[in-house]
This record gives structure tokens, C-alpha cells and sequence, in this order.
């Protein structure tokens, strides 16, 4: 029997995971088989072929969900094909309203991939929830909530946003990546379903390439898994157990994410060739009370415009040593980024203009090093933009 509880940091450890009933190892094991034995055709243990079910994703699959409050998890190999796969439950004709601030690759996803497959995606600043409001059509069928958003760090009120897709009979979907469910719980704000880039915090570590959609919908649940074995992009079950891995520590680098990016923001603010930060933490920025009402804290992650445009910005990047350049986020070691020219390259430049992703926007993920450093190395970095 899996332990129960109320507490996510029990839940991250335990939930979907009991000792393994053949050898009793405590972690759970990597089943490798693409096929497994069945007694007749039709008569098995609850697996047949590795791409509809697999005992290690199964649990990763019910950790997630726990630590989400949800009923179904459903993992794929991205968080990309996670998204591309809820998107499937959707048919030509049918039409998104969509954050105007996403991560680039979800963009791609929704302009280049489904839009020539007839879902038209309308996106909207959802800061003002009026505005999604006014851009719902007949044929809306999906909201797609980034909050905080990738990587102006705007935020979105869920429950507002959900009861608007609610009463038009909307499927109201958040993607949690940024927060995680240790910072903000979107199926208990009202969304039907919650997607992640396990890529990120979830794994933690930098070393697996994962996506999950959790919900309590069963017959969301059931289209999604259909989808998830017919389209099949799943994750391996190496990949899994390492998520299931990195799941353990999450509440622990989240509260040290916070406190880090907390201090951290607080210093950059006061740098002179630092022209804006945006944190959800700062009492500058115009979401804060929203920030503090959804959320358990902040996040990790920190936007700011450097002094000096492209020429600063390239400086800056060349001489970090402790945070290294390089897109992604939420892992144990800091990053820092150039949106314009790397995460959000490919979101046209006049879209990008009119959010503010310029030449001087930088993106860090701040990790688990001593603040010290990260501090001294951002301080050399913007004294060589400085002279830039
Ligand atoms: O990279 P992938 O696992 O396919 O996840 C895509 C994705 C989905 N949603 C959000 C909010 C994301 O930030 C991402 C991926 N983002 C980066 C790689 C990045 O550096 O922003």
C-alpha cells in the first residue's frame, strides 16, 4: 500500500509508490520490457505493450497526479508532446484563446502545427481577464493559461480565467511549469487540466526531456490516454524513474529557489545598469497581491532588462561562470538566457516588441549554489556590460 497524506513533501516521496512487491526495493524499478507476457490473448497483469502502459511511468504518472490534487496523470516524452496531445482532443473548427506570453515552442506549436490543421489559436494579455472574455467565440473550446508567463513573468488570476472558460464550456487548461504544484495548484483554482514540462523543476536536474498533463476529468483522462498510445509520444522508462527521482527533493530546491530568487531580485533592482526586474516576488511588480494570494511563493525564475541593449546583454552572458547560457530552466544549477535570440526566437519579432522581449531582456533560473556566488558572478557580469 502507497502511504497516504495531505502533505505534498510526503506525497513527493511516497505517492503512487509502494516497496516493490517481488524484491521489496524501496525505489521503484526501471521496467524496461517493451512487451509483456500475457496468460491468453486479452489476460495480463495490466500491461501489454510498453507504449500503452508501463509500470515505472504508471508510477510517475500517479505522483504527479497526487501532487497536482488530481485524479489521472498522463506522460509523454516532452512537454511539447504533451501539449500537441491535449490539443488533439480538439477538431478543426475549433478555436484556442491562448496567453499572448508563452514559451516560444508552445507558440510554434499552436501557430505552425494546429493552425494549418484548422484550431486557430487567438491570444490575448490575460492580466485582464475581460480580454479573454471578449475573445471567446462560439467555436472556443480550450483556454490555455501560461502563469507565471515565459518570460515576462506575467500572471494570470486561475479562477477568474477558469470560471470564464467554465461557463462557456471551455476546457480550461494551466501550465504549471514555472510554479509547480508546491507554489500553485490550478485544478483547485477551477482548470481542467494542468501541463508540465517535467523538464524542468519537476526532474530538477537537467538530464531528462519530459511532459505530463494531470486532471480530474475522467473523460479527459480517457481521451488522453487514447491519444497518449495512439500518437505515441512517450517517455522512456529510464527518463521516468529519473523524474520519479528528482519528485522526492522538489519541495526541498523549491524553497531554496524561492529564497535565493527572492534575494537575488532584491539586488539586481538595486544595480544601476539594471533598468527593470520583473519577479512576481518584488513589491514593483503590478501583479504582487494576485502573486500572493495564488501562489505559495514567487518561483525561482527572474526576468530583468540590462542597460546597453544586444551589446550589454552578450557581454553579460559571455562572462558569467557560475550561472551558465543556456535555455531551460528549474534545475539545480543556474541558468541565464537570452529570450530575443534563444527561447523565444521563434515568436515574430513584432510580437515579441510589443510584450518587451528586447535586446536587453535577460532570463536566469536561479539555482541551488550559494547565493554568494551567484550574486558576485551576476555583479561581474554586469560590470563587464557595463563597459560594454
Ligand atoms: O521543452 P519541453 O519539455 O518540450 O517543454 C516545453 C515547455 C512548455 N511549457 C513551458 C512553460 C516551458 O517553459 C517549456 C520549455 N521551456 C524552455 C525550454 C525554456 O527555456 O523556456
Amino acid at each position: 500500500m502507497a502511504v497516504e497524506s495531505e502533505h505534498l513533501d510526503t506525497l513527493a516521496i511516497h505517492a503512487g509508490q509502494a516497496p516493490d512487491p517481488v524484491s521489496g526495493a524501496v525505489m521503484t524499478p526501471i521496467v524496461l520490457a517493451s512487451t509483456f507476457a500475457q496468460d491468453g490473448p486479452g489476460v495480463h497483469k495490466g500491461f501489454e505493450y510498453a507504449r500503452t502502459g508501463n509500470p515505472t511511468r504508471q508510477t510517475l504518472e500517479r505522483c504527479i497526479a497526487a501532487l497536482e490534487g488530481g485524479a489521472h496523470g498522463v506522460a509523454f516524452g516532452s512537454g511539447c508532446a504533451a501539449m500537441t496531445t491535449l490539443l488533439h482532443t480538439l477538431r478543426p473548427g475549433d478555436h484556442v484563446v491562448a496567453s499572448d506570453d508563452v514559451y516560444g515552442g508552445s507558440f510554434r506549436i499552436l501557430d505552425k502545427v494546429m493552425r494549418p490543421l484548422g484550431i486557430e489559436t487567438t491570444q490575448v494579455d490575460m492580466t485582464d481577464p475581460e480580454n479573454v472574455a471578449r475573445a471567446m467565440r462560439d467555436t472556443t473550446r480550450m483556454l490555455w493559461v501560461e502563469t507565471p508567463t515565459n518570460p515576462m513573468l506575467k500572471l494570470v488570476d486561475i479562477a477568474k480565467v477558469a470560471a470564464i472558460g467554465r461557463a462557456r464550456g471551455a476546457t480550461v487548461v494551466v501550465d504549471n511549469t514555472f510554479a509547480t504544484p508546491m507554489l500553485q495548484r490550478p485544478l483547485a483554482l477551477g482548470a481542467h487540466a494542468v501541463l508540465h514540462s517535467t523538464t524542468k523543476y519537476l526532474n530538477g536536474h537537467s538530464d531528462v526531456v519530459g511532459g505530463v498533463v494531470v486532471t480530474s476529468e475522467d473523460a479527459l483522462a480517457e481521451r488522453l490516454r487514447f491519444l497518449q498510445n495512439a500518437i505515441g509520444a512517450v517517455p522512456s522508462p529510464f527518463d521516468c524513474y529519473l523524474v520519479l527521482r528528482g519528485l522526492k527533493t522538489l519541495p526541498v530546491r523549491m524553497e531554496r529557489h524561492v529564497k535565493s530568487a527572492g534575494a537575488i531580485a532584491e539586488w539586481l533592482e538595486a544595480q544601476p545598469n539594471v533598468a527593470r526586474v520583473i519577479y512576481p516576488g518584488l513589491s514593483s511588480h503590478p501583479q504582487r497581491a494576485l502573486a500572493e494570494r495564488q501562489m505559495a511563493g514567487p518561483g525561482g525564475m527572474i526576468s530583468f532588462v540590462v542597460r546597453g541593449g544586444l551589446p550589454a546583454a552578450r557581454a553579460l552572458l559571455a562572462t558569467v561562470r557560475v550561472f551558465c547560457c543556456a535555455e531551460s530552466l528549474g534545475g539545480v544549477e543556474s541558468l541565464i538566457e537570452h529570450p530575443a535570440i534563444m527561447t523565444h526566437g521563434s515568436v515574430p519579432a513584432d510580437a515579441r516588441a510589443a510584450l518587451g522581449i528586447d535586446d536587453g531582456l535577460i532570463r536566469i533560473s536561479v539555482g541551488l549554489e550559494a547565493l554568494e556566488d551567484l550574486r558576485a558572478d551576476l555583479a561581474a557580469a554586469l560590470a563587464a556590460a557595463a563597459r560594454a
